[in-house]
């Protein structure tokens, strides 16, 4: 290299890689205190953010360690360098700035092309890197950060500045106590519920409910995750039934010409598409698209069937998969590109009928929520401007999730008037020989709903299943002791899980040998079974199990007669849960007249309930204003920081107070006409 010191600042960090033939990805953010924050967000599950760290032995030796940010370095390690913690001394600081124009708290891994004396002679490389292909890094100035491959930085890097390196274990590991430490570590989530977004990845990973797949926004439904969802779709089909609703299948691809027609609310959408446009290496003479939504499928097949009267009502669900490309943060269960779905659609003679079928759909979505989920939900209508385009209106059910504020749509259930039987000539004659076009409906509900549950029950220690969509409610645990015969114990077990079957109950023994009681124990709470029964030599003596409640921890003994109120016991933990999420969804709705109430309550991460005039475009204002005037900011999937998203109207709630003659909208001051729930939405 030659001897000239480099500038180094953000342009010539990026032509050194670009010479060394590094290619990258730049990131810009602005230097905030969550800067850690930013990083995860970035960060898929094969790239890693690389934290340098600078050293000097008593020797001023200078050591760079290049460890993953996640890597506790141990004492022990540093000692055998012969190093300490935060040993540099003050004279060594100045020879670092001086030589490399860096500072040790500011270390970039680009001061090294400074390093043309040879300063820092020993490179140590965290051998948890080795497990990524991507790493982030920092640029010389705070607020960049590029993506290059573990494998440039190897071998085109550092190879390149002629610097010698060791890959090594920087974790001591000094006797087997440690090791199982570590082993518990890696097993219990390592944040609190209050880091929210990290805490949900860990919960539904350790909880067995999702696994990452190479497609991003695509995710595996492991056993654990599809049972619930087999739950909420046995539970909603018994509710449909009672309204003749018959499910159907249609197919998943849709002809381009089908688009082509005129339809405002496709083609607003229409960047969601994903298509199908070869076959093998032939290219589809006409393309195909994957259904982000069947209307345009099942109508023509609708106008069909539909000659009579006598033909309604049609009433037809299907349970599918969706695929929406997304261009937002994927989130599991809440916002993906591929999901699972029903979509029900119905046709009817009247328009008063169609509108009773919305309602009653409404109130179906509003119990499996309830009932199963033991989500509370606020039942309402959507603005003009945020119901479905091609409705008349558009009912919904929302939450609100109480770690972040954030509204949450669960479900909705469209009045689509004729505006769909108009376009696609579903009509019927009356006595009169007379056309008419059918009144229609359309309601869907996902499994977000089970993103929905997650998000409200879970704690520090992982998912909180509520009862009745757990795959195991009751998890028995044979605590195999010396002094305890252990076929009897098991034999005890299967016993008390005959007795429990019997009930209807769904239970699963825990009698593997491979695992310890304590790890058994953590583990069924992370997957979060409502029950836990311990059975030990105590128990087995005097005819008794050990009860603990996963959701409050309560512990106590009942006898093996007894057994039978575990029904009720399920149901009580049913509706606690159900009463807690209730005050914490209330705890969450604030009340606003003017527009500094208002902005006070959207800062605090609350969602506002206010008078409304009902104007689209007094609804614009609020959400460009407050988005503006917002302290938070928003992350949008390239890891780029977005102008924080505004307030959106999440619904008018059907139970609401009377507005009278003289209320004013709390922002523009003209007749209030409904009360209106504010917030950011997902
Ligand atoms: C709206 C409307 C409706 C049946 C439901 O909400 C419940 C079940 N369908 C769905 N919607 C679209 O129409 C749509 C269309 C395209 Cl082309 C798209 F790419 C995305 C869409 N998303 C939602």
């Amino acid at each position: 290299m030659d001897q000239t010191i480099l500038l180094l600042n953000k342009q010539s960090c990026l032509d050194q890689l670009t010479k060394l033939g590094i290619n990258y990805i730049l990131h810009n953010y602005e230097p905030t205190p969550v800067f850690e924050h930013h990083i995860k967000i970035q960060m898929s599950d094969d790239t890693t953010y690389i934290k340098n760290l600078l050293y000097v032995d008593n020797k001023s030796n200078y050591y760079l360690i290049l460890a993953n940010h996640t890597t506790k370095i141990g004492k022990l390690f540093l000692k055998n360098l012969g190093l300490q913690l935060g040993n540099i001394k003050l004279s060594e600081e100045e020879q670092i700035t001086e030589e490399l124009k860096s500072s040790k708290d500011n270390f970039s891994l680009f001061a090294l092309f400074n390093d043309s004396n040879n300063l820092i002679k020993n490179i140590i490389i965290d051998e948890e890197l080795t497990k990524f292909k991507r790493v982030l890094l920092h640029l010389i100035e705070n607020t960049n950060i590029v993506v290059i491959t573990f494998d440039d930085l190897q071998n085109k890097f550092l190879k390149t500045l002629n610097k010698n390196y060791s890959i090594l274990q920087l974790r001591d590991i000094t006797d087997q106590q440690t090791l199982e430490q570590q082993n518990k570590q890696t097993l219990a989530i390592t944040v609190k519920k209050s880091d929210f977004t990290e805490w949900y990845q860990q919960v539904i990973r350790k909880g067995e409910l999702i696994e990452y797949y190479d497609v991003s926004g695509c995710y595996i439904l492991r056993p654990w995750a599809y049972f619930i969802w087999e739950q909420i779709q046995r539970y909603f089909d018994d509710l449909i039934r009672t309204e003749d609703v018959e499910n159907a299948y249609f197919p998943m691809l849709l002809p381009s010409k089908y688009l082509i027609k005129k339809q405002d609310h496709v083609q607003v959408q229409k960047a969601e598409i994903a298509w199908v446009t070869k076959q093998g290496q032939n290219i589809l003479n006409e393309p195909l698209a994957i259904r982000p939504t069947s209307e345009i499928i099942m109508y023509p097949a609708f106008a069909k069937w539909i000659q009579s009267y006598r033909d309604l009502p049609l009433k037809v669900n299907q349970w599918t998969n969706i695929i929406r490309w997304e261009l937002q943060q994927p989130t599991p269960f809440i916002k993906t590109r591929e999901f699972l779905w029903q979509e029900g659609h119905t046709a009817h003679q009247r328009r008063e009928e169609a509108i009773k079928q919305v309602y009653t759909i409404l109130d179906f979505y509003e119990q499996v929520y309830n009932e199963l989920l033991a989500v509370p939900v606020i039942k309402g209508i959507k603005t003009e401007s945020e119901k479905f385009l091609g409705a008349d209106f558009t009912t919904t059910i929302e939450t609100i999730i109480p770690q972040n504020g954030r509204g949450l749509q669960c479900a909705t259930s469209h009045h689509l008037g004729q505006n769909f039987s108009r376009m696609f000539d579903i009509n019927f004659e009356d006595d009169k020989k007379q056309k008419i076009y059918v009144w229609q409906t359309s309601w869907g509900l996902t499994t977000r709903s089970i993103g929905a549950m997650i998000m409200f029950h879970s704690d520090n220690k992982g998912l909180i299943l509520p009862p009745r969509i757990a795959k195991y409610q009751i998890i028995i645990i044979p605590i195999i002791q010396k002094d305890i015969d252990q076929i009897l114990l098991i034999n005890r077990c299967e016993q008390i899980k005959q007795i429990l079957i019997k009930l209807k109950l769904r239970v699963y023994i825990d009698s593997r040998d491979n695992y310890s009681i304590g790890w058994k124990f953590n583990k069924w709470e992370q997957k979060g079974v409502p029950i836990r029964l311990e059975i030990g030599p105590e128990e087995f003596k005097n005819n008794q199990v050990t009860v603990i409640s996963r959701f409050n921890n309560k512990k106590y003994q009942i006898t093996i007669q007894e057994l039978n109120q575990l029904n009720q016991i399920l149901d009580n933990i049913h509706n606690s849960m159900l009463k807690k999420a209730e005050i914490e969804l209330n705890q969450k709705i604030k009340n606003a007249d003017n527009w500094n109430e208002f902005m006070l309550q959207f800062n605090q991460r609350n969602t506002i309930l206010t008078k409304w005039c009902e104007r689209t475009q007094c609804e614009q204002q609020i959400k460009t204003k407050s988005g503006q005037e917002s302290k938070e900011k928003d992350l949008k999937f390239d890891g780029l920081i977005q102008p924080s998203k505004g307030a959106s109207a999440l619904c008018m709630p059907l139970k609401q107070d009377q507005i009278i003659e003289g209320q004013k909208c709390f922002h523009c001051n003209q007749q209030a006409k409904k009360y209106v729930l504010w917030g950011r939405s997902y």
